[in-house]
């Protein structure tokens, strides 16, 4: 049987594969009937093609996607749906969105030529294309209608929702898989920046993509073209997600297994109202965690010159005889770092990487300086020429190295341990039990070593937790966003009151959410169905 991950996107001629039965059903075939009335009334024609794609929630697994380490999220009933036709007749990239008083209908020119009108990234992008012998003179036009339901800047992945389900509708449009032509790779750039950033991105592999994998890569590039230097998990899920399972997913390559929840727990996640504006704050937030990781991984490679001791893998650069550079190009991330620690020890996990950190990498933060007497090397050479990461560069004082590392490995076990649990013969109430105390674990990584939480998170999880939650931690890239509370089955009405009591009612007094919105912030979810086109 072909593996989950090599499968094609689903194309499906009627809503309930997706949405089931029930309300929500219900609701998508209005918002479907919304969508293609809408899209009537703005271009004149209905769409050829729609394609969703879900939010997700990661239940533990923080801020260790980019450094190679597996996750554990679950897609969420919200999504983003997208419909589409092209229009050869036309020669322009049009958008709409169903809540026109928000976003309203940007126009592009279809035509690879242009684009002298967005900035270097883009250009280096066609100049690819070129490169690759692609045909770019054809010109396609597009026509775009888009309805999400995901909370912006919440930490559930509006942003892949997105990304995903417009790339996937460009795909639908043009015949299944990515075509080779450079126009429709075009279209779909520009269609990107300018929904999701206002900002110019070169973002498609010049290659027939078709499995969910590919996919899953080709999206997660498109998102790193604008800003955070994500590591892959949030396309991932929505595009792999299968209802009623949450996913352990696994990079290079990547990979989902499916994790049955156990029962008599809920998820229930609730929003901290606190907005994470993630792109904007990149440089001192997330893209500064990424290099602090990736400077973390390097200094580990060297530690043995500074302590003159012998972790395995610290000193695997030096023993096998490598030059710093050498050393340095066989190493991304702080998996790297462990895996050569196993090759060089010549058996699995002889070495602990958490021990390794507290020995090797003092607490006090590090400055530049620091860092290049003992790698030999500039950091900007290694960083390699990387507008994101030059950012960080510019505004950081210091690195705490020895905290993001911790929290890192520490995390990478805890996602394991969580899988563990729920396939285990444990009982039901000590398996729930478990698995709270993991997300409490991972929760106070978060907070105290990756420093990634927020006064309002903080306050939330505390009430979660006041409230009978299992376990609580914020998720997400966090610094604002959600909170996941796994909750027993048979409490979670009275602990969703509980919160509205204790955390929302105030914030409707003071008129920050309205109390119908409330539904919107504070919600029980069950896994979801992951990515898909729907022809009608
Ligand atoms: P969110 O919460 O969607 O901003 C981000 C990254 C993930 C992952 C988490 C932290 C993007 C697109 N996604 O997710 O890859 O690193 O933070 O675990 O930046
Ligand atoms: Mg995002």
């Amino acid at each position: 049987m072909a593996k989950h991950e090599d499968l094609p996107i689903p194309i499906f001629n009627s809503l309930e594969p997706v949405y089931g039965g029930g309300s929500l059903l219900e609701e998508a075939k209005l918002r479907f009937e919304n969508l293609k009335s809408k899209f009537q009334k703005v271009f004149g024609h209905p769409p050829h093609v729609f394609a969703r794609s879900p939010g997700r929630v990661n239940l533990i697994g923080e801020h260790i996607d980019y450094e190679g380490y597996s996750v554990l999220p679950m897609a969420i009933r919200q999504d983003t749906i997208v419909a589409i036709r092209t229009n050869e007749a036309e020669n322009t990239v049009k958008i709409a969105n169903v809540n026109d008083a928000k976003h309203t209908m940007c126009t592009y020119p279809a035509d690879p030529d242009q684009v002298d009108l967005y900035a270097l990234p883009y250009k280096g992008y066609y100049e690819y294309a070129k490169s690759k012998g692609v045909d770019v003179s054809k010109k396609v036009g597009l026509e775009v209608l888009v309805d999400g339901t995901v909370p912006q800047g919440s930490g559930l992945s509006s942003s892949a929702a997105f990304v995903c389900s417009s790339t996937i509708a460009i795909m639908a449009a043009f015949g299944v898989n990515f075509p080779k032509s450079g126009d429709n790779a075009t279209a779909l750039a520009k269609f990107l920046q300018a929904e999701l950033y206002g900002k110019p991105m070169a973002c498609l592999n010049m290659i027939s993509v078709s499995s969910l994998k590919e996919i899953a890569q080709v999206t997660c590039e498109c998102e790193r073209h604008v800003g955070t230097q994500s590591g892959g998990m949030d396309q991932a899920i929505s595009v792999m997600a299968k209802s009623g399972f949450a996913e352990l997913i696994d990079f290079n390559p990547i990979r989902a297994t499916d994790v049955e929840l156990p029962a008599g727990g809920t998820f229930v996640i609730a929003h901290s109202l606190a907005e994470s504006q993630k792109a904007v704050t990149a440089a001192i937030n997330y893209n500064n965690r990424v290099v602090e990781c990736r400077l973390a991984s390097v200094f580990c490679l060297f530690s043995v010159k500074v302590c003159g001791n012998l972790w395995k893998a610290s000193c695997v650069g030096i023993k096998l005889g490598m030059k710093p550079q050498e050393a340095i190009s066989k190493v991304n991330t702080l998996s790297d770092v462990e895996g050569l620690c196993v090759t060089f020890a010549g058996k699995k996990n002889s070495s602990d990487p958490v021990l390794a950190v507290k020995e090797f990498l003092k607490e006090e933060p590090y400055t530049v300086e620091e860092i290049e007497k003992i790698t030999e090397e500039k950091v900007t050479s290694f960083l390699g020429n990387n507008a994101a990461y030059l950012d960080v560069l510019k505004i950081a004082k210091h690195y705490k190295l020895h905290q993001r590392a911790a929290h890192v490995y520490s995390e990478a076990k805890r996602v394991h341990a969580f899988k563990d649990i729920v396939s285990s013969k444990l009982s039901e109430e000590e398996t729930l039990k478990k698995l709270g105390d993991l997300m409490n674990e991972s929760h106070y990584s978060c907070s105290v070593l990756y420093e990634c939480s927020c006064p309002e998170l903080e306050e939330l999880v505390g009430i979660c937790r006041q409230h009978g939650a299992l376990g609580a931690r914020l998720t997400g890239a966090g610094w604002g966003g959600c909170a996941v509370a796994l909750v027993k089955e048979s409490i979670v009405p009275q602990f969703i009151l509980n919160l509205k009591e204790s955390y929302y009612q105030s914030r409707i007094d003071k008129g920050t959410i309205s109390k119908s919105e409330l539904g919107l912030y504070v919600f029980a979810s069950k896994p979801s169905s992951g990515a898909a086109i729907f022809k009608f």
